[in-house]
């Protein structure tokens, strides 16, 4: 079994065996280039290792997933957004957090793969959406921040991650093949090919990844119970008939298992199956600049237990499983017009329907999860239609405006509402429907000051409404303060107000972001609620229980975030970036939970011809504003934190033009911390129990990017 590979990989012993065997691919991976003997233009000074990302446009901010990362990222998709000053990832054990922006998680922040939104099965939040994304099998990553689009669905008041593929119509036949390697402490061993052939009129990709990792430490060296496996198989084809016709197809299949070490079960299973199908008619007239028609179907399918990556034991002495699926379907239609040269248009209509369903079985021994059917719980229908206007009267000047209305429905699909793993109650709401009809707009204008070229300037600001449906976590997942299904709960309303500064000049670059919110009804999440335990319980034991409630607070939520960078001389150059959130639950008259503190990093990077070296300090502030027991549907504040200092180096060599090879080493000095918006841990057989789910250690890393 693959326990004995992840148990070797805690020794130094095998931590060497694994870069020797990753050094040998590397120099294999090399000699056949050499063979090949295609030598490409030489690439001038690059940044090797991504360490920050810089605002180029107003609170736009693009990163290449394929290009090497410190710290050392999980393989999924939260732990890629933390180069992105304002990110924060909630940790439950060694993939699959949650990312957060601004402190908000959820589906506050929503994701987007391609167009598609994935939702997780997982009514504990094991799965947000970026435990299915593979960010190095795609070629883009863009955030906006703040309620500042509509294009991009419904209800997004912190921002919207969009996850992306290129498609560009090759002039000739060619072909494209990424491959890479890499290999980590703690047995982590990650691959990668992505190759595509592509002609004017044909075009097929196809991605297959696998990724592994043991157990990490702490810097204590403390084991983590946080090991995972996981892998992503994608294939895609293309038509484009002209230049401006397009129509695509492409399914996706994925499977995982990871180990957390914040709760009593692990996932063993987090499948994906997807179709998706495109298609864009270009260039149809001077006014409709493009037509799009997207269609898309995800089913996740997840299983929790307390056996297949851990020994059942104590109160759940015996095996547990939990079998959540969902279903996703929708679609998008986009027409992007220019009434005007100095104005483009984009109408739309997007729609998503998702069902949701559970099984389980509290004894595997006697009865198999497997064999029971699947009762669904609830379903979810979403249809919006939205304008979006970008208008530049003056050159340097720029007016973005959009709205949008969303149709909302939700029935409620359960019988009984379970309280506890023993016991359940009448669902007060069952069968219920509930509709509602929600407005989001927002208006921005931005700003270039004049300049003499190369230094520029630009100011924007920008107002934002947006009204959020409550999420499946919230909704369903949790009771109200005074009933055991929260189907009333209200929306959540945010109005933001976002400012912001862009300088580029030769040598310095610098952006500031400030915003700060009102949000009516914030829907909170409160652990360890009490309640009068109801007569429909069936265990009977006690008169009282506490439970996790949604409840509506109202709240406001300020921050920045800073970036500066300059060029210290031709080869060295330096980057900061701070960010910081504060918030008030006006209601309880406290803090808002779960935020993460002040951070700032402050890197700096040699670059010499085909080297680059750098240094990377991250100081984490502590953070004491705290309420303990609130936060979101991914976690609650328990306690303080203290302060943390990681050091970390990363050296890149170009070896030739096609391969990149860097390593790295992250928490150089062995430091013990955690995020403060990490999950707490639990008692799991075997390991000790933090109190917080650590970071990992020190840690080695060593990656092989080969590209033709
Ligand atoms: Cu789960």
């Amino acid at each position: 079994m693959n326990n004995s590979r992840i148990e070797a990989g805690k020794s130094p012993a095998a931590g060497a065996r694994v870069f020797r065997r990753c050094a040998l691919a590397f120099v294999v991976t090399a000699c056949c280039v050499c063979a090949n003997g295609t030598q490409a233009d030489t690439t001038g000074l690059e940044e090797m290792v991504v360490t920050a990302v810089k605002t180029e446009q107003p609170l736009n901010l693009v990163t290449d997933p394929k290009k090497p990362r410190q710290p050392l990222p999980a393989n999924d998709g939260a732990d890629y957004l933390k180069t992105i000053p304002g990110f924060s990832v909630i940790r439950k054990g060694g993939t699959d957090g949650d990312p957060v922006l601004r402190g908000m998680a959820g589906s506050r922040l929503s994701m987007l793969l391609d167009g598609e939104s994935i939702l997780g099965g997982c009514s504990n939040r094991m799965d947000p959406p970026t435990a299915y994304i593979f960010p190095e099998t795609l070629d883009v990553i863009k955030v906006i921040k703040g309620p500042q689009t509509v294009k991009y669905g419904p209800g997004n008041s912190a921002g919207v991650v969009l996850f992306e593929r290129n498609r560009e119509r090759p002039q000739t036949t060619e072909w494209d093949v990424h491959t890479s390697l890499l290999a980590a402490t703690a047995g982590r061993q990650d691959g990668l090919v992505d190759a595509a052939y592509r002609s004017p009129e044909f075009s097929i990709r196809g991605t297959i990844t696998s990724a592994s990792a043991g157990d990490y430490q702490d810097g204590d060296g403390v084991t983590v119970h946080s090991r995972y496996e996981r892998w992503n198989g994608q294939l895609g084809f293309s038509w484009s008939p002209d230049d401006d016709t397009r129509l695509e197809l492409s399914s996706a299949r994925s499977d995982g298992e990871a180990a957390y070490a914040d709760r009593g079960v692990d996932g063993s299973k987090f499948a994906r199956e997807n179709v998706n199908a495109k298609f864009v008619r270009n260039n149809i007239s001077d006014l409709i600049q493009s037509v799009e028609v997207q269609g898309y179907y995800n089913y996740v399918d997840h299983v929790m237990d307390n056996y297949t990556l851990r020994e059942p034991s104590g109160v759940m002495a015996m095996q547990m499983a939990m079998n959540p699926d969902r279903e996703t379907s929708g679609g998008k239609l986009l027409v992007e017009l220019e009434p005007q040269q100095d104005m483009e248009l984009s109408i739309g209509l997007d729609t998503q329907q998702n069902r949701h369903s559970n099984r389980s079985s509290m004894n595997q021994s006697i009865g198999d999860y497997r064999d029971l059917k699947r009762v669904a719980d609830a379903e979810f229908s979403q249809t919006g239609l939205f304008t979006e206007l970008s208008w530049e009267p003056t050159p340097g000047g720029r007016w973005v405006a959009g709205a949008r209305v969303d149709d909302w429905s939700l029935r409620d699909l359960r019988n009984e509402v379970q309280l506890s793993m023993m016991s359940s109650a009448g669902n007060p709401t069952a069968g219920e429907k509930r509709e509602e009809q929600l407005y989001s707009g927002f208006m921005r204008i931005e700003k270039a000051l004049e300049h003499s070229a190369p230094s520029s300037t630009t100011f924007y600001a920008g107002v934002g409404y947006t009204e959020r449906f409550p999420d499946y976590w919230e909704i369903i997942a949790k009771e109200s303060a005074d009933s055991v299904s929260a189907l009333d709960i209200e929306f959540e309303k945010t109005a933001q107000l976002d400012i912001g500064y862009i300088y580029r000049g030769e040598k310095l670059s610098a952006s500031a972001s400030l915003f700060a919110n009102i949000i009516d009804d914030y829907l909170m999440i409160q652990s360890g609620y009490g309640k009068s335990n109801m007569s429909g319980s069936m265990d009977g034991m006690s008169d009282t229980r506490t439970t996790t409630i949604v409840r509506n607070t109202d709240a406001r939520s300020w921050g920045a975030e800073l970036d500066l960078g300059y060029h210290i001389s031709e080869n060295w150059r330096s980057e900061l970036t701070l960010s910081s959130v504060r918030g008030a639950n006006e209601s309880d008259g406290a803090t808002l939970a779960q935020l993460p503190p002040l951070e700032a990093r402050l890197g700096l990077h040699y670059e010499y011809s085909a080297w680059s070296g750098g240094i990377l300090w991250r100081a984490l502030a502590a953070q004491d504003r705290v309420d303990i027991g609130k936060g979101n549907i991914a976690g609650q504040d328990f306690g303080p934190t203290d302060s943390a200092n990681i050091l970390s180096l990363n050296g890149g060599w170009r070896a030739i033009p096609e391969l990149l090879v860097t390593a790295g080493i992250d928490n150089l000095l062995d430091e013990t911390y955690a995020e403060h918006i990490s999950r707490a841990g639990t008692a799991i057989p075997g390991f000790e129990q933090l109190a917080r789910v650590n970071e990992p250690g020190r840690t080695l890393w060593m990656k092989a990017v080969y590209r033709f």
